[in-house]
């Protein structure tokens, strides 16, 4: 098996809570790499392949919640193989730039703070992503109030419309901040946290100069 270390391309992952920010700083990570005549694919998870997709839509209908936490960390861990197997190793093996908003920390954050025991945790990322791992996790940090502010204001509607993890309570998206900080407190040689309570520039200029410290004698 091939290790990431090994694979020609780089692996960024972007990690956080609702209304983080995510998005809007993968494309612009993109654009600036792009600018700078790399090869970049930007995907995320759940997500990234027709049956990932499907997938998703499953799960963040609430379709799967009764089927209970272990049963939908599986499917999210199905999802993920097919995603690492179809398109992040590959693009990777050609050298590529993977961007992918939400990986492996999700699970560990989010179905972690739903009780899931790090037994199976593991046992599913092993299966899943095996040694693809990612190079960087950028963990965009922000008060969880902030970010479901955020996120409401973009949907621009009613609390109604919000998907299945959404609509928890402040509590449980609080847990999940404090699993993302205890993940880049446990792996620093893999993950920064970023200070995403500023305004988009702000945000993104940390982001470049953190990938440029990372990624020294890849990126000018
Ligand atoms: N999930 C899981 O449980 N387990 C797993 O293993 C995985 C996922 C992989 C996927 O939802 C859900 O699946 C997710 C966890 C769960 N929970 N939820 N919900 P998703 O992909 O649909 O949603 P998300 O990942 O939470 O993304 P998001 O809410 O769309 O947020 P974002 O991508 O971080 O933010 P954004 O779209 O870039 O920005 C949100 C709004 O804020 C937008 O209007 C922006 O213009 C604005 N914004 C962005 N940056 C700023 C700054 N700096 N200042 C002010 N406003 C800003």
């Amino acid at each position: 098996m091939e290790l990431t270390t090994e694979l020609a391309g780089h692996f960024i992952t972007f990690e956080g809570g609702e209304g983080a920010g995510k998005s809007t700083q993968i494309r612009r990570l993109a654009d600036r790499l792009a600018t700078e005549g790399r090869t970049v694919v930007v995907t995320r998870e759940p997500g990234g392949t027709d049956l990932a997709e499907a997938i998703r839509e499953f799960i963040l209908s609430g379709s799967a919640e009764t089927l209970g936490p272990e049963a939908e960390t599986m499917l999210f861990a199905a999802a993920r193989a097919d995603h690492v197997d179809r398109v992040i190793r590959p693009a990777l093996g050609r050298g590529d730039w993977v961007l992918c908003d939400r990986f492996i920390d999700s699970t560990r954050a989010y179905q972690g703070s739903d009780g899931v025991g790090s037994e199976l945790l593991d046992s599913l990322e092993k299966i899943a992503v095996g040694p693809v791992r990612p190079e960087l996790t950028l963990i965009l940090d922000l008060p969880v109030e902030i970010g479901l502010e955020r996120a409401h204001r973009r949907r621009g509607t009613a609390a109604g419309d919000a998907d299945r993890f959404e609509r928890e309570t402040v509590e449980r998206h609080q847990r999940r901040r404090d699993l993302f900080l205890a993940i880049a407190a446990r792996e620093p040689e893999r993950c920064v946290v970023i200070d995403a309570n500023h305004d988009p520039d702000a945000v993104a200029d940390a982001i470049w100069q953190t990938v440029r410290q990372r990624l020294t004698e890849t990126v000018s």
